[in-house]
């Protein structure tokens, strides 16, 4: 790299990719050294709002470690090869399996980066396509499947995911997230906790659910600790409270509402007497946030990664938006509103208030018979579907920005199954737990390489906007951007290794602009490129019913499927645990699995530490920094105790995304401190059955002080 100093200074717009909230950063360049990074204060969306890991992006980019050539595994060894070379070698080796074993012999993994870089997200399904297997798996049913399947049930669209209307609510109820760390999701807003203040300043309430006093909770007015896996019992006790008190309000929504009665019968043995056992919260808890819900003036509930990663999360899921509609707050302001994004959404295209809805379970996978949901698989079904023989058994593997090893239950076994197969080619930036077992390695761009339009997340915006970032720089000579390469492997699959890359009409800009064209605001690509900042939208507006796609046209409170399930919550009241219960959490200057490899992320106090309650360490015998024995699925790892009185007793709790000292990775930064693999000690046959959605909370677990 060039550090030219004489070149003068440049300014750069830039959408942050490294989660959900979607930053706009400046990004202060000299030629090709980066000067700074920082929110971009003229940023319509966030308005000069950065956390650490956006800053981050400077490491990312100078990261010795970043891989900036293909790798050809030959002999065990991994050896560094030319663009040619490296697709030369994947048409010597994947069409002759999908010839020998049909198309489902390639099973395919997508992960988190994905949804933020347009290149992989928009092109991806064209390699499915041209490959033509079912067996695709993705990071979703690791996390918000179960949120889109009862928004898909219920508006019509995948996704359809309603959102708190934080600058206008009076009353929030938070299930399972935390936004002053993870910065929000299935919920892009920017500097939560600027926003959570700012509620507060004009006298709302904001009340938190978690089994730890979080981030979230502490800054809120009310904490409630729930057991983990919980939720449903107190969402239903909340339910069945708004009708028995008679505090259910339709409001607006009356005209629009199909399922009514049905959804009142079910939920009718589900007292908050009953629930409490369930949930560790007392009746009168549960009457009391009913009841502030239903007189709130403006209120909004919001859940979770935390309601979704458990035996219930489409239950869990399902109930949050009961519980915005029966109080009138859904689709109103204030309330949880549906975002209109300016491009690429469902319920803006066809015809207005009326659509397909959605269908799970078209097919099943092989071995557990899962159902498909949202077009894919389980990604806990993955390992199984390597290991079983017979017809359909997945004998190569495209894994593409997805870390399984670490991401996913049961990541050893996953090792050891991506060691058997015949091929293995991985789409990554880096050498690390999951790629090390790939036979050709594909580097993707430096995000600060590459143009960027957000798909996902303008879709669950909390406000309306429309934005573009240009890249910073230049690509290296010679290195497809990851669209180009995504194309080319479609074409290697469909018989064409010889044709030539993809030009820019086929690229992203080309998509953006007919997507916006055909848009709700009818925009162009060039009117949001010439507007500095981005385009504001304005605020969220009610959109009832235009934006519903279901066959019906109404909004469906009582999907068939999820009050089927409701007899598995009467079931699972008399079945209580034993042991410790595990649960995750994250870290502000971490994502994932990934990122650990960045300096300026990797500094200060080690992270990977499991918290216990005062309580727990005592009757353990474990002082402050001890190393504990945890034990699960005949896996036993240990970590350093951080005691805190945040957490709720019987409950302890691990980050995940650790675990960097396995053989075969090249992450030195990560190395040094590499903490374990939380997902280790899951099971990967814990699946709420409905959605797919991996059980990451709640887990039993053994806990010891180290002999
Ligand atoms: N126990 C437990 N497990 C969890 C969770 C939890 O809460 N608890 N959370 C889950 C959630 S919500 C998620 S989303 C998943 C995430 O799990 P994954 O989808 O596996 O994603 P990451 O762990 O972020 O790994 C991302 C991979 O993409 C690579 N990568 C990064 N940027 C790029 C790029 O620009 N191009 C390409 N081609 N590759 C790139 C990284 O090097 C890395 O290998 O983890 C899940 N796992
Ligand atoms: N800094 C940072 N930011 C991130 C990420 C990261 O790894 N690091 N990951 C990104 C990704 S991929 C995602 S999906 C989002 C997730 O964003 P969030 O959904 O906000 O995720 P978490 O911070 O894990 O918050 C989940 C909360 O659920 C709680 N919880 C656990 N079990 C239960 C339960 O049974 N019931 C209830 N009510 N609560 C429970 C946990 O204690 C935790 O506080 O974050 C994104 N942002
Ligand atoms: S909050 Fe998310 S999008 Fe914003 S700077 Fe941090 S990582 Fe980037
Ligand atoms: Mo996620």
């Amino acid at each position: 790299m060039t550090q030219s100093t004489s070149a003068p200074e440049q300014s750069h717009y830039r959408i942050c990719p490294l989660c959900e909230a979607c930053c706009g950063l400046e990004v202060r360049t000299q030629g090709e050294k980066i000067i700074s990074i920082r929110g971009a204060e003229h940023d319509v969306f966030s308005h000069g709002y950065i956390c650490p890991k956006g800053v981050s992006l400077k490491d990312l980019h100078e990261d010795p470690d970043r891989l900036r050539t293909p790798l050809i595994k030959r002999d065990g060894e991994f050896i560094e090869a030319s663009w040619e070379e490296a697709f030369a070698e994947i048409s010597k080796r994947l069409p002759p399996l999908i010839a020998a074993h049909g198309s489902d012999t390639v099973g395919c993994i997508v992960g988190n980066p994905v949804a933020h870089k347009i290149g992989l997200l928009a092109y991806f399904p064209r390699l499915v396509r041209a490959i033509g297997t079912r067996n695709i798996f993705s990071a979703s049913s690791l996390d918000q499947i179960p949120k889109q399947l009862s928004s898909g049930l219920m508006f019509g669209d995948w996704n359809a995911v309603a959102v708190p209307d934080i600058e206008r609510t009076d009353f929030m109820l938070i299930l399972g997230a935390n936004p002053m760390v993870s910065n929000g999701s299935l919920w892009t807003v920017p500097d939560y906790r600027g926003k959570a203040r700012a509620m507060r300043e004009r006298g709302g309430r904001i009340v938190v659910v978690d089994p730890r006093r979080t981030e979230t909770a502490a800054q809120a007015d009310m904490h409630i600790p729930i057991k983990p896996g919980g939720d449903a019992f107190f969402l239903l006790g909340l339910v069945h409270t708004l009708f028995a008190e008679n505090w259910v309000r339709l409001g607006h929504l009356e005209p629009h509402l199909a399922g009514l009665d049905a959804l009142r019968e079910a939920v009718r043995p589900f007292s908050p007497e009953r629930m409490a056992p369930g949930c560790g919260i007392d009746a009168d808890t549960q009457r009391r946030i009913a009841g502030e819900l239903a007189q709130a003036e403006r209120a909004v509930v919001y859940g979770r990664i935390g309601t979704c990663t458990q035996r219930f999360g489409t239950i869990n899921s399902w109930l949050v938006d009961v519980l915005n509609i029966l109080t009138g707050n859904l689709d109103r302001e204030g309330g949880a509103m549906f975002t209109k994004a300016a491009a690429f959404a469902v319920n803006t295209s066809g015809t207005p208030g009326q659509g397909r809805g959605v269908i799970t379970g078209r097919r099943h996978s092989r071995v557990s018979k899962a159902p498909e949901v949202f077009g894919e698989f389980p990604i806990t079904c993955v390992a199984e579907e390597i290991e079983t023989p017979g017809p359909g058994q997945i004998k190569a593997l495209i894994c593409i920005g997805s870390n399984p090893v670490l991401s996913t239950p049961q990541g050893p076994r996953i090792a050891k199954a991506l060691s058997s197969l015949s091929f293995m080619l991985s789409l990554d930036i880096y050498l690390n737990e999951t790629s090390c077992h790939a036979d050709v390695i594909l580097p993707g761009l430096s995000p600060l390489e590459d143009v960027h339009y957000d798909i996902a997340f303008p879709q669950f915006s909390y406000r309306n906007h429309a934005r573009f970032s240009g890249a910073v720089f230049a690509k290296p000579p010679g290195q497809p951007q990851e669209w180009q390469t995504l194309l080319h492997l479609a074409d290697i699959l469909q018989g064409k290794p010889e044709a030539p890359l993809a030009g820019p009409e086929h690229g992203p800009e080309a998509l953006i602009d007919q997507a916006l064209r055909a848009g709700p605001y009818g925009l162009t690509l060039d009117q949001v490129k010439a507007a500095p900042g981005g385009i504001d939208l304005g605020a969220l507006q009610s959109r009832m019913p235009e934006m519903l796609r279901t066959p019906s046209g109404k909004i469906e409170l009582a999907p068939p499927m999820v009050l089927a399930d409701l007899a598995h919550v009467e079931a699972a009241l008399n079945t209580v645990p034993e042991g410790m219960l595990l649960i995750g959490r994250r870290d502000v200057r971490s994502g994932n699995s990934w990122m650990h490899n960045l300096p300026v992320l990797a500094k200060g106090p080690e992270r990977c530490t499991l918290l216990m309650h005062p309580q727990d360490a005592a009757r353990l015998g474990l002082a402050q920094g001890a190393l504990a024995q945890l034990s699960a699925q005949g896996t036993t790892l240990s970590a350093p105790v951080d005691i805190s009185d945040d957490m709720m007793p019987g409950v302890v709790s691990l980050p995940h995304g650790w675990g960097h000292d396995l053989p075969g990775s090249q992450l030195q930064v990560a190395a040094r401190r590499p903490g374990i693999n939380l997902n280790a000690l899951l099971s990967d046959g814990a699946r709420d059955p409905l959605s797919g959605n991996a059980v990451l909370s709640g887990v039993p677990v053994q806990v010891s002080a180290m002999a």
